[in-house]
């Protein structure tokens, strides 16, 4: 075969698969069921990759979940606390009744997470290759050869953590021998199937560090008699120093990232197949085709591939009216891969430009903003702060309150043109009154209106900023059924009109208390859309903050004295190499410092981090110099270490439907009390509450409430 893709989407065209989960989950529906529509799916991905004309088929890459998680069961990685479950899969996916799920992470920089397996020193591994082997012989019936995908071993065991009470010292890839026993044996297997090529996923040969082991692995399973060829596909960035150790092994094929570049080395692989990932698996843009045909001459590739699996890009754009003639969505890329298949390399008459596409637009730049661009120093912005006349441990929310069924619904029916934007508009103002109501009974100090306006909030700043275009159906697979449509940033960013500053302005004629203006920032802003491939991202990046800034300065005008702007995807664009790492935060604070740099010291500026909360970006978190930062983790106030200014380790684990007890938040708040002073202290919940209830909210918030009046109390009176 000469034209393949590494990987597909497995959510369905419709989100077919989703539904069938939650149907199961929900007990809507069998265990049959979800097999069936598990079955048409695989079915219908097989014909139409045949019938789109590419010639190598992949299998393997259906999954009920997450991949990883497939691995974990094909080498009989299942903790024991799971093994008693009626169904370990789903228990170790999403967790049982007093059983939690296993920790969920980032797919290397990509916005898909997967599960982390534990492994630990008695781990005992044993091949099942039960669902390899299935998908083989259904393609077979359905008259498909294929070449089964699985997670490499390396990979597998360097993104797994070390299974809670192993010893000091221990790592996963201390079993990489053991697993390795495992891979030959499942490689016999396939051998035995009469499978001809096997696809061993390893990406973790772009970061850094990975070189010995690979060559040690690759060494012992190609050095095995009996086993399928062996395609070892690296991604998401440059092979670079592991090229040299792949190559003193006797795999025979090898797929490259090419989006990154060409390796320097790439001719130690001659005499081997070089499959060249030239079209993006990332990015949505149209294929050059001309420049992915020189990049196949330069690495001496005889294959054309997607650059990664194409599960992080939409199915189709059928039924899509957005930049016609300019996007390629999942089977579009299939179809240049088999055109580019068909032309094959052609020598470059130079060296190959490996910039970005010419695809995206191009236009003006903005006119320069006027205001101050670096703030007072923080005790200066609390002094001229101190007039919001705020208690000692104020309480506060995220921003979401819950999401009914009624204001999704009327958001639908005015999207559909089914109602007018006036009884839209009553609706929301109605339900932010609701939630500033609530807010005033229970005793909140800082308000928020409670974003019934939004569903998805870079969804919602996409929609009402030009430069980006917003699809009906481009859906993406985020975990498990839960999906994201990521907007289309194509063009130059500018904000036509303010954004927020309605709600918040109307929230705040309810209240004398203040209420916080909501935003999301500029790197979330970029990190959860598909990006245009002509500027460098930092350039984008701060097109963006630039327009975050201006609503930032409009709320400020409009009389809003306390602005929240989160950046919980900071941590996510963090290279994959270290030596990457601190260009990139440095650009990443810039631009957040610029959406928020233009607001007086009056005003109080808050940041909200979910998932960013980790030791390697929490320089670059206090760097962003927010006057209140709050983050998920309540179990420790050191997550955010030198931390002078306002800080809110969250109370209250909003993810879960369990309320905290008024004890429980005390606790917690007495124990942030040991690092945190307590002019300092903020009290909230861990995240948004759009996925709570209204009954839920209410009755945990009362308790926040009342937590943090029982510490204030013992404060003034100690004995
Ligand atoms: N928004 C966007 N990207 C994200 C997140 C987000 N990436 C990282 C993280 N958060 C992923 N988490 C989720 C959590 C829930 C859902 C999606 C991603 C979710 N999605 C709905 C679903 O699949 O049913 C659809 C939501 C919609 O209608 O837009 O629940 O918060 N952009
Ligand atoms: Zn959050």
């Amino acid at each position: 075969p000469v034209s393949t893709v590494l990987g597909y989407p497995r959510i369905g065209p419709d989100r077919e698969l989703k539904h069938a989960l939650e149907a199961y989950w929900d007990g809507r529906a069998g265990r049959d069921h979800l097999e069936r529509v598990g079955r048409r799916l695989r079915a219908d991905t097989w014909r139409r990759l045949a019938e789109l004309g590419l010639d190598g088929l992949p299998s393997n890459t259906f999954s009920f979940y997450d991949q990883v998680l497939d691995t974990a069961m094909l080498v009989d990685a299942v903790p024991d606390r799971y093994r008693e479950c009626a169904d370990p899969y789903f228990a170790m996916a999403r967790g049982v009744d007093g059983v939690a799920p296993l920790r969920m992470t980032k797919w290397f920089d990509t916005n898909y997470h997967y599960l982390v397996p534990e492994i630990g020193p008695r781990t005992r591994f044993r091949a099942v290759a039960d669902k390899p082997l299935a998908e083989v012989r259904e393609a077979r019936e359905l008259g498909h050869e294929t070449r089964p995908v699985l997670v490499g071993p390396v990979t597998f065991l360097r993104l797994a953590q070390a299974a809670p009470g192993s010893p000091d010292g221990f790592t996963p890839v201390d079993r990489l021998d053991d697993l390795l026993d495992v891979y030959v044996r499942l490689l016999s297997l396939l051998a035995a199937e009469g499978v001809g090529w096997v696809q061993l996923d390893e990406p973790i040969l772009v970061t850094d560090g990975g070189s010995p082991a690979v060559r040690h692995a690759y060494r012992r399973l190609a050095g095995h008699p009996r086993r399928p060829k062996l395609l070892v596909a690296s991604y998401f960035g440059d092979i670079a120093d592991a090229l040299p150790a792949l190559a003193v092994t006797s795999v025979e094929a090898v797929a490259l990232d090419l989006t990154h570049g060409v390796p320097e080395d790439v001719e130690l692989l001659r005499g081997r197949t070089v499959v060249a990932g030239v079209v993006s698996g990332r990015e949505v843009w149209r294929t050059d085709l001309d420049r992915a045909r020189a990049l196949m001459a330069a690495a001496g590739a005889t294959r054309v591939s997607s650059s990664c699996s194409l599960l992080h890009v939409p199915y189709s754009l059928r039924g899509e009216d957005i930049l016609p003639g300019r996007l390629a969505f999942a089977e579009e890329k299939v179809a240049e891969i088999v055109a580019l298949a068909a032309l094959g390399p052609k020598a470059a008459p130079g060296a190959v430009d490996t910039g970005g596409t010419a695809v995206t637009g191009a236009g003006s730049r903005r006119r320069p903003d006027t205001g101050v661009t670096e703030r007072s120093a923080y005790a200066v912005r609390a002094a001229a702060q101190r007039d919001l006349n705020l208690p000692t441990l104020p309480v506060t929310t995220i921003g979401s309150f819950p999401q009914t069924a009624e204001v999704r619904a009327a958001r639908q029916a005015f999207a559909a043109g089914r109602s007018s934007r006036e009884e839209y508009e009553s609706l929301i103002e109605r339900e932010i009154g609701r939630a500033v109501a609530l807010q005033e009974r229970l005793g909140i100090d800082v308000l928020v209106h409670g974003e019934p306006e939004r569903n998805d909030m870079v969804q919602y700043f996409a929609e009402h900023l030009d430069g980006f275009a917003v699809t009906r159906n481009g859906w993406v697979q985020s975990y498990g059924s839960r999906c994201t449509r990521p907007p289309i940033l194509h063009g130059d960013v500018r904000r036509p009109a303010p954004i927020t500053v309605r709600w918040a302005t109307y929230a705040q004629s309810l209240t004398g208390r203040p209420v916080k203006g909501m935003l999301t920032g500029p790197v979330t802003i970029v990190a959860w859309s598909f990006v245009r491939a002509d500027r460098p991202l930092r350039d984008v990046t701060m097109q963006v903050a630039d327009a975050v800034r201006e609503e930032v300065r409009d709320l400020e005008a409009a009389g809003i004295r306390v602005i929240q702007v989160d950046e919980p995807a900071l941590r996510e664009l963090l290279p994959l190499r270290k030596g990457d790492q601190d260009e990139y935060l440095a650009w990443a604070v810039a631009a957040y410092r610029h959406a928020t740099g233009g607001a007086g010291d009056a005003t109080q500026i808050h940041t909200h981090l979910c998932y960013s909360n980790a030791a390697d970006v929490s320089a670059a978190i206090d760097a962003l110099d927010a006057d209140v930062t709050s983050i998920e983790s309540a179990r420790s106030g050191t997550g955010v270490p030198g931390f002078g200014r306002g800080l809110g380790p969250g109370v209250y684990d909003i993810h879960s439907p369990r309320i905290p007890s008024r004890a429980e938040i005390t606790a917690r708040l007495q124990r942030a009390l040991r690092t945190i002073p307590a002019e300092r202290l903020w009290v909230n919940p861990d995240c948004g509450l759009k996925t709570r209830t209204y009954e839920q909210v209410e009755e945990a918030l009362t308790n926040v409430v009342a937590a943090a009046g029982a510490v204030r109390a013992s404060m003034e009176d100690p004995g």
